[in-house]
């Protein structure tokens, strides 16, 4: 039985992600030794807009600047490197694979072989091992276990470094809590994407989409953009606080000004203090219905986070996105500080599967909620879907019911729901 799925060959190739930028592609083949069956596995990896400063690093090739950066070092090194270490070894051996990968690299930040590359291979192995197996994927990593069918976070309106428009909060999110199931969910989310929509046109306003999916328009404050989402909402026939949430991603660390030791919010070029931000997002929960708000101070404002954490009402999800990056150390400094009360979790932040579910599992394991996520550079693949279910995270966030990298996530999520009734 050693070696029964074994891995015989390991390869990479540069495709494209949903901004038109290069990114890694890994395929791991497997051989059933009792068998002879060939199965393989295909797994890309997405990429962030505006990187955590303590993410995993995304190995680049210098000077494309012509067609977005090339990750053809990082394809080469999945090659010349990567295959030779895991070649002959068996497939389900995922932690003793990703050690493998972890100890080649060498350094903190997988900045040597490259985040990339690493976690395509990674997760290109899980997925040959569930295809060799016969089983899907969220069964493969969940087991009996998984069956918690996330809630979806629906972008539905952009800003921030995601689109072109004057909002300086990147992201505006619907969370349908009051739903019983995905279908429903998602049914729900894109009733009121709808009703934006036709909103939208009727005050004259843009409806071309940002770098997720969510509307792009030029509004006068982040204000008027909650309350044209609660009236979205209203139109579509939900009561907001009771059937549907709002969740805000703020990316705060994209307004931290060193210089002049405040944030500056770069679009409306406000400037705020750490504690009058702490007022601000304490006074918007108290005026509308918020679910959670992501990053709403730097990745290193840790004791505004600590202080935000304390004041605010227990019923705040605070997500830590840039201030924890998926990764286990950061998680471990904010339980012990008592900061956030969520973590985001992008398996591309920390560069392996292995370590992607080890931070699940001690956010866990501490009360954290935990939130799948994808990022402003995806692709078709669907991993992020499967991984949220055989996690039990709870909680999706896969961008707008628009865009197709960002549909077939809900989309993957739809089968599985049907699968697991
Ligand atoms: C985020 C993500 C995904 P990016 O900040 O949460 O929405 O964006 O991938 O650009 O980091
Ligand atoms: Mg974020």
């Amino acid at each position: 039985m050693l070696h029964f799925l074994k891995i015989v060959r390991t390869f990479g190739r540069q495709v494209l992600d949903s901004r038109g930028n290069p990114t890694v592609e890994a395929v791991v083949v497997v051989k059933n030794e009792m068998s002879g069956e060939l199965s393989e596995g295909t797994a890309i990896v997405p990429s962030g807009a505006s990187t955590g400063a303590f993410e995993a690093v995304e190995l680049r090739d210098g000077g494309q600047v012509y067609f977005g950066k090339g990750v053809t070092k990082a394809v080469e090194n999945i090659q010349k490197e990567i295959e030779p270490a895991i070649l002959g070894l068996d497939v389900t051996k995922q932690r003793q694979i990703d050690s493998i990968l972890r100890q080649l690299d060498g350094t903190e930040d997988k900045s040597r072989l490259g985040a990339n590359a690493m976690l395509a291979v990674s997760m290109a192995v899980a997925k040959a091992a569930a295809n060799a197996l016969h089983i899907p994927l969220y069964q493969y990593l969940g087991g009996a276990q998984a069956g918690l069918i996330p809630t979806p976070m629906m972008n539905i309106l952009n800003g921030g470094a995601h689109s072109g428009n004057s909002l300086d909060v990147q992201e505006f999110m619907i969370v349908p809590v009051g739903a019983c199931c995905i279908k429903e969910g998602i049914r729900w989310c894109v009733e009121v994407y709808h009703s934006l929509n036709k909103l939208l046109k009727e005050k004259g306003l843009a409806t071309g989409v940002g770098d997720e999916g969510g509307f792009a328009p030029d509004l006068e404050s982040e204000i008027e953009a909650i309350e044209l989402i609660m009236e979205a909402i209203t139109k579509a026939g939900f009561t907001p606080g009771k059937d549907m949430m709002i969740s805000l991603d703020v990316a705060a660390s994209e307004w931290k000004c060193e210089e002049m030791g405040k944030y500056l919010l770069p679009k409306q070029k406000r400037s705020y203090t750490t504690g009058d931000l702490i007022e601000e997002w304490i006074e918007l929960k108290e005026k509308y219905p918020i679910f959670s708000i992501e990053d709403p101070l730097d990745e290193n404002d840790w004791s505004g986070w600590q202080e935000l954490t304390k004041d605010a009402p227990k019923n705040l999800v605070l997500v830590g996105d840039d201030l924890f990056v998926t990764n286990k150390k950061r998680l471990q400094r904010g339980i012990d500080k008592k900061t956030a009360n969520a973590i985001l979790i992008k398996p591309n932040q920390i560069g392996t599967l292995t370590e992607t579910m080890e931070t699940v599992q001690l956010a866990q394991r501490n009360g954290y909620k935990t939130i799948m996520s994808h990022r402003s550079g995806e692709t078709e693949d669907t991993f992020i879907a499967d991984l949220a279910v055989a996690l039990n995270t709870g909680y999706i966030k896969t961008g707008a019911p628009c865009r197709g990298e960002r549909t077939a996530k809900y989309n993957r999520l739809l089968v599985i729901e049907e699968e697991l009734r």
